[in-house]
C-alpha cells in the first residue's frame, strides 16, 4: 500500500460555527459536532479538520485567537473537546486542528503586552513601525508603507499612545506576529507540542507561507484603480520561509511517529514552491493548499472581479499540478472550504443539473492523485445563497469590501452586491442543512446567519440512505480511494487534453488503470473513442447516472461522469 497513510485518506472540514448547534444559541458548537459523528462515519472520512474553536473575540470567526490553549465558551469546554477527540478516535477518524500563527488577536495577552509600551519585552513580537518619512502619525499617507489589508483599508493601524503603527495583513484585530523573533517561534512550537501531546493528529496551518516577510517591508505595486499597494509579493514565500517551516517540523513533528498530518494553507504558492514545501526529504509540511484553480475566475481586480473560465482552463491548471508534484511532493485536492463559494454554483449548475453536476465535480476531484478535502455540505451538493441585501452578510471581508467599494470608491451598490453574491465567503458559511425542520435542523434557535432557503429540498436527512444522492456518490468516491491503490498513488495523464467540455484523465499503476470521463457542461458531448481505446474492454466502476454505458461510446450526456477500470 501507499507509503503514507494520508495518500489513501480523505479529510472533512468542519466549520464549527455553522455545523450544528446543540444548545439553541444559534451558533454551532462542539457538542453539535459530537451529535453528528454518525454522519462523518457514514460518509467514511478519515480525518476531520476543525476550523478554530479557540478563545477569540470573533472578529474573523475565530481566525483571531486570544488564547491558543483555551476553548471559546461559545463552542463549549475543554472537556467537550476531549469528548469529541475520543468519539472521533473511537470511529477511526483523526482530528486535525487549525493553527493560526501568522497573526493573533489584538486581545491576545502577547499583543496586549506588546502594545503596552515601546519598551515592552514583547514589543518585537509584532511588527511595530513609526510613521514614514518623518510624517505625523495619523496623517493621511503616514503609514509605514503602502500595503493594503486583505480585508480592505491599509495594513497598518496606528496606536495613538506610542505614535507607532502595527502591521495587520488581515483585520486590524489580527496583528501579524514577528517570526524573525526566536521567542515567538519558541512560543508557537511549545503550543503546538502541547496540542499534539493532548492527542490531536496534526495541523492545518493558516496562511503559513506569509510568516516570513521581506526585510524592509518595501512598498507594493498599486494596481490600476486600486487604493493600496499589493503586499503579497513581499510577504509570500519570504526569504526565511523554508527555514521556519523546517525548524517547526524539527521542533514539533520530527521526534514523533507517522500518525500526524500537516497541511499548509498557502495563497499564491506556485508549483515549484510547492515541490519544495512538500518534498518529504526536506521535512517541512506534508501537503499544501494551493490557490491557482480557485483564483482562475478572478479578474485583474481580484476576487470580486469575476472572469468567466472554461473547462479547458480548469483542467489544464489541475493537470499542471498533478504533473508538477508527480515525482516529489504531494497535492491536496479541494473545491471548497470556508473561504470559497460553493463549487456546484461556481463550476457546476445549481439549477436543473444540481445533483448530477455536484457528482461530476466530486468525481474529477476525488480521483486525482492527492488527498481530497470535503467541506461540510459539499457532500450534499449545497449551493450558493441568494442573499437579498448587504444586511444578510456577516463576513468581515465581505462587509469591509462593500463599505470600501460603495462608500469610498463610489461603485454602484447593486453591482457590488452581484459580486458579493457570487464570491462572498458567506456562501460557504450558512448553516449545514441537516433536515427540512425550521433552522435546517442546525439550530432550534435563531441562527447567526440565515440558512440557504433551499434547505427543505437539499438536506442530509433526505440524502443519507438514498442511493442516488450526492451523499451516496461522495461516499462511493471515498470508499474507492480506500480500496484502490491506483486511485491513491497511480500516475496521472490527461486524456482528450484539448476537449472543451470533457475533463478526462487516466490513472495507472502497474497493469491496472482507471479512466475518468466527465462532461463538465450542460450540453451533450462527443469525443473520439480511439483516444480511449485502451478501455474498450474495461468495466464501469462508478457513474453519476443510472445508465452508464458498459464501455466508452464516444458520447456523454450533460454533466455525465463515468469511471472505467481495467
Ligand atoms: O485565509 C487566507 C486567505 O488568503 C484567503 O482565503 C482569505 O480568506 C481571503 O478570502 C482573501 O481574499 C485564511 C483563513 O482561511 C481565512 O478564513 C482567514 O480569514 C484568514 O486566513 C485570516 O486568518
Amino acid at each position: 500500500m501507499s507509503d503514507k497513510w494520508w495518500q489513501s485518506a480523505v479529510v472533512y472540514q468542519v466549520y464549527p460555527r455553522s455545523f450544528a448547534d446543540s444548545d439553541g444559541d444559534g451558533i454551532g458548537d462542539l457538542r453539535g459536532i459530537i451529535e453528528h459523528l454518525d454522519h462523518l462515519e457514514a460518509l467514511g472520512v478519515d480525518v476531520v479538520w476543525l476550523s478554530p474553536i479557540y478563545a477569540s473575540p470573533h472578529d474573523d470567526n475565530g481566525y483571531d485567537i486570544s488564547d491558543y490553549r483555551a476553548i471559546d465558551p461559545l463552542f463549549g469546554t475543554s472537556g467537550d473537546l476531549d469528548e469529541l477527540l475520543a468519539g472521533l478516535h473511537a470511529r477511526g477518524i483523526k482530528l486535525v486542528m487549525d493553527l493560526v500563527v501568522n497573526h493573533t488577536s489584538d486581545e491576545h495577552p502577547w499583543f496586549v503586552e506588546s502594545a503596552s509600551s515601546p519598551d515592552s519585552p514583547k514589543r518585537d513580537w509584532y511588527w511595530w513601525r513609526p510613521a514614514r518619512d518623518g510624517r505625523q502619525p495619523g496623517e493621511e499617507g503616514a503609514e509605514p508603507n503602502n500595503w493594503g489589508s486583505f480585508f480592505s483599508g491599509p495594513a497598518w493601524q496606528l496606536d495613538p499612545a506610542s505614535g507607532e503603527y502595527y502591521l495587520h495583513l488581515f483585520s486590524r484585530k489580527q496583528p501579524d506576529l514577528n517570526w524573525e523573533n526566536p521567542e515567538v517561534r519558541e512560543a508557537v512550537y511549545d503550543m503546538m507540542n502541547w496540542w499534539l501531546d493532548r492527542g490531536v493528529d496534526g495541523f492545518r496551518m493558516d496562511v503559513i507561507n506569509f510568516i516570513s516577510k521581506q526585510p524592509g517591508l518595501p512598498d507594493g505595486e498599486v494596481p490600476p484603480g486600486g487604493l493600496y499597494g499589493n503586499a503579497h509579493p513581499h510577504i509570500a514565500q519570504g526569504p526565511r520561509i523554508h527555514e521556519f517551516l523546517h525548524e517547526m517540523h524539527e521542533r514539533v513533528l520530527a521526534g514523533r511517529d507517522d500518525r500526524y498530518l500537516t497541511v499548509g494553507e498557502m495563497p499564491g504558492v506556485t508549483i515549484d514552491d510547492a515541490v519544495l514545501f512538500t518534498d518529504p526529504e526536506r521535512g517541512e509540511v506534508d501537503m499544501v493548499f494551493q490557490f491557482e484553480h480557485v483564483d482562475l475566475d478572478h479578474g485583474p481586480g481580484g476576487k470580486w472581479d469575476h472572469r468567466p473560465i472554461g473547462v479547458l482552463d480548469l483542467k489544464r491548471n489541475l493537470a499542471a499540478w498533478q504533473e508538477g508534484l508527480a515525482e516529489r511532493g504531494w497535492n491536496s485536492l479541494y473545491w471548497n472550504n470556508h473561504d470559497q463559494p460553493r463549487v456546484v454554483s461556481r463550476f457546476g449548475d445549481d439549477g436543473e443539473h444540481r445533483v448530477v453536476s455536484a457528482k461530476a465535480l466530486g468525481t474529477v476531484l476525488h480521483l486525482m492523485r492527492g488527498t481530497p478535502y470535503v467541506y461540510q455540505g459539499e457532500e450534499l451538493g449545497m449551493a450558493n445563497v441568494p442573499f437579498d441585501a448587504i444586511g444578510d452578510f456577516r463576513d468581515i471581508e465581505t462587509l469591509n469590501h462593500y463599505a470600501q467599494a460603495v462608500e469610498l470608491q463610489g461603485q454602484p451598490a447593486e453591482e457590488v452586491l452581484v459580486a458579493l453574491r457570487r464570491t462572498s465567503r458567506d456562501n460557504a458559511r450558512t448553516p449545514m442543512q441537516w433536515s427540512d425542520a425550521p433552522g435546517a435542523g442546525f439550530t432550534t434557535g435563531e441562527p447567526w446567519i440565515a440558512p440557504n432557503p433551499d434547505y427543505p429540498e437539499v438536506n442530509a436527512a433526505a440524502q443519507v440512505g438514498d442511493p442516488d444522492s450526492v451523499f451516496a456518490h461522495y461516499r462511493a468516491l471515498i470508499d474507492l480511494r480506500h480500496r484502490s491503490e491506483v486511485v491513491a498513488t497511480g500516475d496521472f495523464t490527461l486524456v482528450l487534453p484539448e476537449h472543451e467540455q470533457i475533463f478526462a484523465y487516466a490513472r495507472r499503476l502497474g497493469d491496472a488503470s482507471l479512466l475518468v470521463l466527465a462532461n463538465l457542461s450542460g450540453e451533450p458531448a462527443t469525443y473520439d473513442v480511439e483516444a480511449v481505446a485502451e478501455w474498450q474492454d474495461a468495466e464501469p466502476l462508478l457513474a453519476n447516472t443510472p445508465d452508464a454505458a458498459p464501455s466508452p461510446t464516444g458520447s456523454l450526456a450533460p454533466w455525465e461522469a463515468v469511471v472505467y477500470a481495467r
